[in-house]
């Protein structure tokens, strides 16, 4: 057994030990470019996600199947980059379109994963769907229909939700964002989503979801505010999503803890959601030096680390990571430059990222 292995394998049951040892034969046999058919999935005792494109997506992993062994072998929960959006669920007021998202839905149950809905909530213009836009009637009845619908669709299929998504606006002093949502119906929109989607799966995980809740201290005391409100009336919310769309050198990491420690203390789950590390904010890279690849190792460990030390087991919703290789990174379109921010380079071969996360998870 490599010695990376060596404390997850500890409390691993016999018919883990069988399953790890089987999959590292598996991928020698592959001739798998990981070192010694290391299986982040089976180093955690948490979800390990990727974001996948899925449906009609030019990377859909239905259309470019190449990619799916690597996400088969490495990780046990998916979440739709795209494809569970409101946009392409709920496309008109009376339809729902959930063939790309049921196809996604079977692919995790075949393959033994969970899957992970995002997102029930979120402003952009381009995200809410026209319909939604125009839409005259009783806001309350349509937000909650557009909701339980979805919800209920996918009950005991979907593990989690992010209920809402980027409701915070960070300009100091922190607000909550001005959104065609906010207008129609003040911030109750928010908790009233939580309420219509714990109404139709009582089983999920609900989450609150947003970025820069590990970097702005007004932002992230905004949230707890949020929390706390929430939890002394009892609205149903069982977890914080942070994304971490974080830079190789901030945040720092003091502050990531303390993020994750406030959230921690008040008895929610955390789930890192959408973690990917930009490298080349000042654009002077052309290509992934060994050096920078060295330092976003190191980052990609203090935060699986810093993970793993501020919040207890039982509330680690998981890890996910925004995308499986460098070239299919939404940083690279948003920033117009180049970036190399996941774990595996364009032909699957793992990073020293993704060594730092395995470091991190066998604590080496
Ligand atoms: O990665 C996603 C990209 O492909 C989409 O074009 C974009 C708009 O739908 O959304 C990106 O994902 C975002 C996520 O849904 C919410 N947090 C920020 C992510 C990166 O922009």
């Amino acid at each position: 057994m490599h010695k990376l292995m060596g404390r997850a394998v500890c409390g691993l049951s016999l018919a883990g030990m069988v399953f790890l040892t089987a999959t590292a034969v598996f991928a020698a046999e592959q001739g798998s470019d990981v070192p010694d058919g290391v299986v982040l999935k089976s180093l955690a005792v948490f979800p390990v996600g990727v974001a996948v494109s899925a449906g009609d997506e030019r990377r859909s992993l239905f259309k470019k199947t190449d990619q799916q062994a690597l996400i088969n072998r490495q990780f046990n929960s998916l979440v739709a980059a795209n494809i569970m959006k409101m946009r392409y669920l709920h496309p008109a007021e009376n339809r729902f379109t959930f063939d790309d998202a049921d196809a996604l839905a079977n692919y995790a149950k075949e393959h033994g994963m969970i899957l992970h809905g995002h997102a029930l909530v979120w402003h952009p213009d381009y995200q809410v769907p026209t319909w939604m836009k125009n839409y005259s009637g009783d806001w309350d009845a349509m937000l909650n229909n557009h909701v339980e619908q979805i919800v209920r669709h996918f009950a005991g299929r979907v593990a989690s939700w992010d209920v809402a998504n980027e409701v915070i606006d960070e300009k100091v002093p922190a607000a909550y964002r001005p959104s065609l949502f906010y207008q129609k119906m003040g911030k109750s929109y928010i908790e009233k989503a939580f309420i219509a989607a714990h109404a139709a799966d009582p089983a999920a995980d609900l989450y609150y979801n947003d970025f820069n809740t590990e970097s702005v201290p007004s932002k992230l005391d905004f949230m707890l505010g949020m929390i706390d409100d929430f939890k002394a009336r009892q609205i149903p919310i069982h977890g914080i999503g942070f994304q971490m769309h974080v830079d190789v050198d901030y945040p720092s990491i003091a502050q990531i803890r303390k993020s994750f420690k406030a959230v921690a203390d008040r008895g929610l789950k955390v789930r890192i959601s959408e973690l990917d590390v930009a490298v080349n904010k000042h654009k002077n890279l052309t290509s992934l030096t060994p050096a920078v690849a060295m330092a976003q190792k190191a980052r990609y460990k203090e935060i699986v680390t810093a993970y793993l030390e501020e919040v207890p087991a039982a509330q680690r919703g998981g890890i996910t990571f925004w995308g499986v290789i460098d070239g299919e990174t939404w940083l690279s379109g948003f920033h117009k430059r180049a970036e190399w921010p996941l774990l595996f380079k364009d032909d699957y071969t793992t990073k020293p990222a993704f060594d730092g996360v395995v470091e991190a998870l066998t604590g080496k």
